[in-house]
């Protein structure tokens, strides 16, 4: 039997999401906390009361703190139904929502979406879970609707962190096209420009990232691809023009300071990757 399917909040994320219910043929209620947004044409709008009394609740609320808002008042009537948050949350937050969920009888997963909103039920959306197996599997059909669904155990807080990993590279990553872009328009390049060239770039060389993975999981720095030595003097020169260009120093100053710690700890001779170990990353498991 097709479950009935809620989705709670409808901004721009919680809009895709349930007209991607809808192209996909479910029927699918929403709720808002503010009345009048608009939502997708043939989705049922409902009170909170009856809008949690579907098998499967999808929540896509603005952060933790809104979830126990919408959710605390009414925790008795999700007892014995599946909560699939899709609300940004730290993984110790979802772990949180994962023990209030259980001392309720509610069966909870968490969830990560690795997509805008555009993209969702299109070929690159992907989305991260953890928590309940059984929740996971029962209504895996309609979370494969939003993109690729993939499950990563148990541990509530385990997709989140995931999710979160991805996106401290996707920041960082932008912040070094920002810092670029900073310097070139010192010879007057406008940014847009500069993009399609740091877009070909940053594409070419992500191609190495098993590698360097590799390197890191061996712990064996000693074989260089690239001395830390060398990483070093590139470095320096870098600082150097964006120094030249006026451009702040915070994000070129920082990567070079974690060539700095390890050449200072003596591995100057060691691969480049050693950076890594300067993040001060836990022990591997
Ligand atoms: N949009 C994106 O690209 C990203 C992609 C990755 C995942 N995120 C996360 O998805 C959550 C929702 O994001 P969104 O884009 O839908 O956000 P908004 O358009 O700002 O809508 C927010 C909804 O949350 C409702 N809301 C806010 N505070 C409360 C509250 N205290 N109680 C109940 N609902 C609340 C808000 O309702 P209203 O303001 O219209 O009443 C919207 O429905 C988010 O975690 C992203 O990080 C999206």
């Amino acid at each position: 039997m097709t479950p009935s399917v809620t989705v709670l909040g409808q901004g721009a994320m919680g809009r895709a999401l349930a007209a991607a219910l809808l192209a996909a043929g479910h029927r699918a209620a929403v709720w808002n906390r503010t009345p009048g947004r608009p939502v997708p044409a043939g989705t049922l709008e409902l009170p909170l009361s009856e809008a949690l009394t579907s098998d499967l609740v999808i929540v896509c609320l603005f952060d933790h703190a809104s979830i126990h808002e919408t959710l605390d008042p009414h925790a008795g009537k999700l007892a014995g139904r599946a909560v699939v948050n899709l609300t940004s949350t730290e993984p110790a937050s979802a772990r949180e929502l994962a023990g209030w969920a259980a001392g309720h009888g509610i069966e909870y997963l968490d969830g990560g979406i690795m997509a805008t909103p555009e993209m969702i039920g299109g070929p690159g959306s992907s989305l991260l879970y953890s928590g309940s197996a059984a929740v996971f599997e029962r209504y895996r059909p309609v979370l494969e609707v939003f993109g690729a669904a993939e499950y990563f155990g148990a541990d509530a807080g385990h997709a989140s962190l995931v999710d979160f990993a991805l996106l401290a590279g996707m920041y960082t990553m932008f912040a070094g096209f920002y810092h670029g872009a900073a310097m070139v328009r010192a010879a007057g390049i406008p940014a847009a420009e500069f993009a399609p060239r740091a877009a070909a770039w940053i594409s070419a060389v992500t191609g190495s990232l098993p590698e360097i993975g590799a390197k890191i999981d061996s712990g064996d720095y000693a074989e260089p691809f690239q001395p830390l030595t060398f990483t070093k003097a590139a470095l320096d020169a870098i600082v150097g023009a964006s120094r030249e260009a006026g451009v702040d120093l915070d994000i070129i100053g920082a990567v070079r300071n974690l060539a700095d710690r390890q050449i200072a700890a003596g591995f100057g001779g060691h691969s480049s990757e050693r950076m890594f170990e300067s993040l001060n990353p836990p022990a591997a498991r």
